[in-house]
């Protein structure tokens, strides 16, 4: 006998990290929600990601929540970008200061989700064997969730610890004494090694593709820099969402064309001096559309790394040359390249000398084997689609929601995809994600998720769906924004190319959160142009 107990609510929201949490508190008030989160605790990326020098490369004074006035006036950042650990404190705080926990099931992630057409309800399974049937489904699951591990053999056989950077252990990792290896020097990669270096025996960072890398300048907080946000949350909050990227950095008046050797340098200096990695990427009007342009702004980074490395071989090595600067997403480091002069510290070039395999001493690549005592992997992750990908989702027709994305995502506005109605994404695939600053712009898709149910409600439709003539128009939209920048030159996790087999076109639009915004706008006012609502 079937002894399952089925539980009816409005709304289920998928993972409590910052946007998750906010769709909890901007439509609780009206619906009845629960929310499934696969952690034990909330923050999301905040609360996966602790490894070492786990740090924003926002702001905190704009990488924080804008929705409740008391909140942003009260909460103080120790810092000018925030460690891990005060991001998971401010993540908590918000948690209990509002009261979310309530709705929050954790450690129970969502495994299955099917949508009944005759009710027009998901029924939604989770791990811990909950079954809810709700009228919506909001995705907050998280671009970067899910961990990429290369499929290398053996990794069985290493007689020491192998860690993912994305599931660091909360205790911490004591690598005092031990020969370590590190794989991966993305933003991930870049933050953690230097620590590491200074713990380890002996570092081994393993680089595929070595990273446009800037100096943050973290300090901390200037109190007069604070009390003057404060003084003007509520223009600034606004102002953020009127920036390409949700972040206040200078944009520029010249093409590097019309500058001359002495204004370049000059206005890279600054850029460099910035605290802004994305400074760089607009250093001129035409860094991201203009090759030769690039090209200025690459070298300029190129020349502060042979600077800074004393040794001319690493030095070569750490110079980007096969990519764009801004092709793919710019790191900020602390002492990230300074690291490479600690005799303790060694850099392998696993481009011409791939890795082939865990042994039971350390790791092997084409043309040698290195003894380690732990490897760590900052290997990235199946972004966009990974965490949806990972829970099976059936839509209308029965049709699965990773064989309709086989190919790569398909989506609407980044919102919806058809074929799965009333199930809205929150960073979803095909949205401005990593091109924008992922707390206010979260908060500004919960809030107009949050206007699409109340019109919903109000007009009394009880199914939204989207078209894939929607869908194909959307996709055209994507592509012509990232065909007119040099984003396409990259092979990254913006274009599934971070992982062999990985199928997908361009997965980030980068026109701009304006023009984000006001498709979004105009696709409600046009009379909900590209949905069906029945
Ligand atoms: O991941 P990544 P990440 N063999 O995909 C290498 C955000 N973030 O975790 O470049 C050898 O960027 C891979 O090499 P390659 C931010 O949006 C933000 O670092 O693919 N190496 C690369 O070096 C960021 O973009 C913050 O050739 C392999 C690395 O692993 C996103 O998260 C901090 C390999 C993966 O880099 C992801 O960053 C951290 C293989 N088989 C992260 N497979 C801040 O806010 C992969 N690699 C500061």
């Amino acid at each position: 006998m079937d002894t399952e107990t089925i539980e009816h609510t409005d709304i289920v929201v998928i993972g409590a990290g910052f946007s998750g949490m906010y769709a909890i508190w901007r439509l609780r008030g009206d619906h009845g929600i629960v929310c499934f989160e696969a952690g034990d605790g909330v923050g999301g990326t905040w609360y996966w990601n602790r490894y070492p020098g786990a740090r924003v490369d926002i702001q905190s004074v704009e990488y924080s929540y804008g929705f409740d006035e008391d909140l942003q006036q009260e909460w103080h950042w120790p810092e000018h970008f925030s460690a891990q650990p005060d991001l998971e404190r401010y993540a908590n705080h918000v948690a209990d200061r509002f009261g979310l926990r309530e709705a929050i099931r954790f450690s129970n992630p969502v495994q299955a989700m099917r949508f009944d057409a005759e009710t027009n309800r998901w029924h939604v399974h989770t791990a811990k064997g909950d079954h809810v049937v709700c009228r919506y489904v909001i995705a907050a699951t998280g671009a970067l969730f899910v961990p990429n591990t290369p499929p290398w053999p053996g990794r069985e056989t290493f007689r020491g610890d192998i860690y993912h950077t994305a599931q660091w252990p909360r205790e911490g990792v004591d690598f005092t004494g031990k020969r370590v290896g590190f794989i991966g020097t993305g933003s991930t990669g870049i933050q953690a090694t230097p620590l590491i270096a200074e713990q380890a025996a002996h570092l081994t960072v393993f680089q595929r593709t070595p990273a446009f890398v800037m100096p943050s300048g973290n300090t901390v907080l200037d109190p007069a820099f604070e009390q003057d946000w404060k003084a003007n949350y509520a223009p600034r909050r606004q102002q953020l969402l009127e920036t390409f990227g949700v972040s206040m950095i200078e944009y520029p008046a010249l093409s590097v064309h019309q500058c001359t050797p002495e204004q370049r340098k000059e206005i890279l200096e600054k850029a460099w001096a910035s605290k802004s990695a994305f400074q760089m990427q607009v250093a001129f009007t035409d860094v991201m559309t203009d090759m030769a342009a690039n090209t200025v702004v690459s070298e300029f980074v190129c020349s502060k790394i042979r600077e800074t490395v004393h040794d001319p071989v690493t030095a070569e090595l750490l110079c980007p040359k096969t990519y764009p600067i801004g092709g793919k997403r710019l790191c900020i480091g602390n002492g990230y390249f300074e690291m490479y002069n600690r005799d303790n510290v060694s850099l392998v070039d696993v481009k011409t000398d791939p890795i082939v395999a865990f042994t039971a001493t350390g790791l092997r690549t084409t043309a040698a084997d290195y003894a380690l005592d732990a490897i760590v992997t900052a290997t990235g992750f199946d972004a966009m689609t990974g965490s949806l990908n990972r829970i099976d989702i059936t839509g209308l027709n029965q049709r699965k929601l990773a064989d309709k994305w086989a190919d790569g995502p398909t989506t609407y506005l980044s919102a919806m995809v058809a074929g799965f109605p009333n199930l809205f994404m929150i960073h979803g695939p095909m949205g401005p994600g990593a091109q924008a600053q992922m707390i206010t712009s979260g908060e500004w898709q919960v809030n107009w998720t949050a206007r699409v149910i109340a019109d919903m409600e109000q007009s009394g439709f009880s199914r939204i769906d989207t078209t894939e003539t929607a869908e194909r128009w959307w996709a055209a939209e994507v592509d012509m924004a990232a065909d007119t920048t040099v984003h396409k030159l990259a092979d990254s996790w913006y274009n599934a190319k971070n992982i062999a087999g990985k199928k997908g076109g361009f997965m980030i639009y980068v026109g701009g959160f304006p023009r984000y915004t006001a498709l979004c706008d105009r696709a409600i006012t046009d009379w909900y142009r590209g949905f069906i609502r029945s």
